[in-house]
C-alpha cells in the first residue's frame, strides 16, 4: 500500500453538513478522491487512503441534536463517539442497541456505514433494524435528507438501507436517528464451561429456549482464546478452577426483575449441569465480576495483536459448522500458527484468527483462499460484520453472485460517477 499526500480535514463548528457537501462538490469537480474516516477503528483499511485521497475525518461532527423520551429516538451527528452515545443515553435510562469493543472510539456514522454488529445483536438486532433515519452527502455534494423519525414509513424506496453498510462508497453519513431501548437494571453474566463444540450449540438452543426475552449476549471462545487473553493480557484472570476445558460460553441476561430474572438463569444453569452441556460455570456476583468476564472476551483482539502477526476472519456459518472450519484450519496449519476461534455465537458469527510470529507468504497460501472456499462452500458469508473494505473487496464473490455485485456497481456508477468516494474499498478493484 502506498501512501501519498495526505490533507486532513475536520469539520466542526456550526453547519457541518454544508461543510461536508463543499469538500464533496470541490473534490468531485477535481476528480480528488475521499475517504470518509469516523474513529479508523475498521478491521479490514476501510477507513484508510491507498494511495492520495483526501481523508475527511469526522470527529469534529459530535453534536447530539434531539431525544426524545417517550419514543426512545436519538437524532445524533455521525462523528459521536459510541461511548458518549452510551453514557448520555444512560443518563436518560436508556441504552444503545448495539455495543462493541471499540466503543471508546469508534463513531457512529462508522458504525452505520460499516453495520457494525457487536456484542448484542442477539438481542436488538442489525442496525438496519435499529437506524431509523440517515442524512447523507453524495459525491456531488447533494445533501440527501431521509433523517426519519418514525417506526413505520412505506413510501417509497427505503433508500437509508442503500448507505448502512456501503462503508462509505456512496456517501458520508452526516445524521443518525436511532431507536433505542430503556435500560433494565437485572443484568447477570455467567462464564460456562463446555467440553466439545456440539455441546455449545445445545446449550444455545436451550438458552433461546429457555431464557427467551431476557437473553442478551451468547458469546463464545475456545480455550486457545482464553489462553491467549490470560497470557497476554495484565490482571486478567481465569474465573474457573484451571482445569483445561475446550469451549467457553458467556451468556448476559437482561431484563426488568431481579429475582425472576435471576431464578430463570439460575434454573437454566442447572438443568444445563444436569443435561451435561456445561462441565463447569460462574455467575456473577457483583457487577465488577460481571465486567472482569466481559473484559476477557473483549480482550481477545487485543491479546491477538499483542502476541504477533495476525491473520484475520470474521465469517457468518452454519453454527453446527461453525468449528470444523477452525478444526480443519488447525490440521492444514499444523505447528506454524496458533488458530483461534471466538465470537457472536448466538449470531452465527466467527472470529477466525491465526495467530503467527510474523506475516509469512507461505502460511497465507495456506490459509487463503481456502477459507474463502470453505465458507463459501457451506454457504455463509466471509464478511459477517467488519465489511468488505480494502482487503475483503476482491473476495466479494464468494459470497456474492457475479449479478448482485454488477448490481451493486451501477448503483455506486449511478451516485458516484466519478468514483471519488472511498475507491478500491468494497467493489472488487479490477
Ligand atoms: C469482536 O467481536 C470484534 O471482538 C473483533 O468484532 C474481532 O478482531 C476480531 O477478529
Ligand atoms: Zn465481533
Amino acid at each position: 500500500m502506498k501512501s501519498g499526500w495526505r490533507l486532513q480535514i475536520q469539520t466542526g463548528c456550526t453547519n457541518t453538513k454544508a461543510q461536508v457537501s463543499q469538500i464533496l462538490k470541490y473534490c468531485n469537480s477535481r476528480c480528488l478522491a475521499v475517504v470518509p474516516q469516523g474513529g479508523n477503528t475498521g478491521l479490514v483499511g476501510g477507513s484508510v487512503p491507498v494511495f492520495d485521497e483526501v481523508i475527511v475525518n469526522m470527529s469534529l461532527m459530535n453534536n447530539i441534536i434531539s431525544f426524545d423520551k417517550v419514543s426512545g429516538i436519538l437524532v445524533c451527528e455521525g462523528g459521536c463517539i459510541l461511548e458518549n452515545l452510551i453514557t448520555f443515553l444512560d443518563n436518560q435510562g436508556f441504552i444503545m442497541p448495539l455495543d462493541l469493543g471499540a466503543k471508546g472510539s469508534c463513531q457512529i456514522g462508522g458504525n452505520v456505514s460499516t453495520n457494525a454488529g457487536g456484542l448484542r445483536l442477539v438481542r436488538y438486532g442489525s442496525l438496519h433494524g435499529n437506524v431509523l433515519g440517515l442524512e447523507v452527502v453524495l459525491a456531488d455534494g447533494n445533501v440527501i435528507d431521509m433523517l426519519g423519525t418514525l417506526r413505520k414509513d412505506n413510501t417509497g424506496y427505503d433508500l437509508k438501507h442503500l448507505f448502512i453498510g456501503s462503508e462509505g462508497s456512496l456517501g458520508i453519513v452526516t445524521k443518525v436517528s436511532i431507536l433505542t431501548p430503556p435500560k433494565l437494571f437485572s443484568v447477570n453474566v455467567a462464564f460456562l464451561a463446555c467440553s466439545d463444540y456440539f455441546s455449545c450449540q445445545k446449550l444455545l438452543m436451550e438458552a433461546k429456549r429457555k431464557l427467551g426475552e431476557i437473553l442478551s449476549a451468547f458469546e463464545f471462545l475456545d480455550s486457545k482464546s482464553l489462553d491467549l487473553v490470560l497470557n497476554h493480557l495484565d490482571g486478567v484472570r481465569n474465573p474457573l478452577p484451571p482445569t483445561v476445558h475446550k469451549f467457553y460460553i458467556l451468556i448476559e441476561t437482561t431484563g426488568s426483575d431481579e429475582t425472576y430474572d435471576r431464578q430463570k438463569l439460575e434454573g437454566f444453569l442447572l438443568h444445563a449441569m444436569e443435561a451435561g452441556l456445561i462441565s463447569d460455570g460462574a455467575l456473577a456476583q457483583d457487577i465488577n465480576q460481571a465486567s472482569s468476564f466481559w473484559h476477557i472476551r473483549e480482550g481477545i483482539p487485543e491479546a491477538l495483536m499483542k502476541a504477533g502477526a495476525v491473520y484475520k476472519y470474521d465469517l457468518s456459518l452454519p453454527v453446527e459448522k461453525m468449528y470444523d472450519l477452525v478444526e480443519e484450519m488447525r490440521t492444514r496449519l499444523s505447528d506454524s500458527a496458533n488458530v483461534v476461534g471466538y465470537g457472536h455465537l448466538g449470531d452465527g458469527n466467527l472470529h477466525l484468527n491465526i495467530s503467527t510470529a510474523q506475516y509469512d507468504d507461505g502460511i497465507l497460501t495456506q490459509i487463503e483462499p481456502f477459507v474463502y472456499e470453505w465458507t463459501s462452500k457451506h454457504h455463509g458469508s466471509i464478511s459477517a460484520e467488519h465489511g468488505l473494505g480494502l482487503m475483503k473487496a476482491n473476495e466479494i464473490f464468494y459470497s456474492k453472485p457475479t449479478a448482485t455485485v454488477s448490481l451493486m456497481a451501477s448503483i455506486k456508477k449511478m451516485l458516484d460517477p466519478k468514483g471519488i468516494l472511498n475507491p478500491y474499498k468494497v467493489l472488487p478493484h479490477s
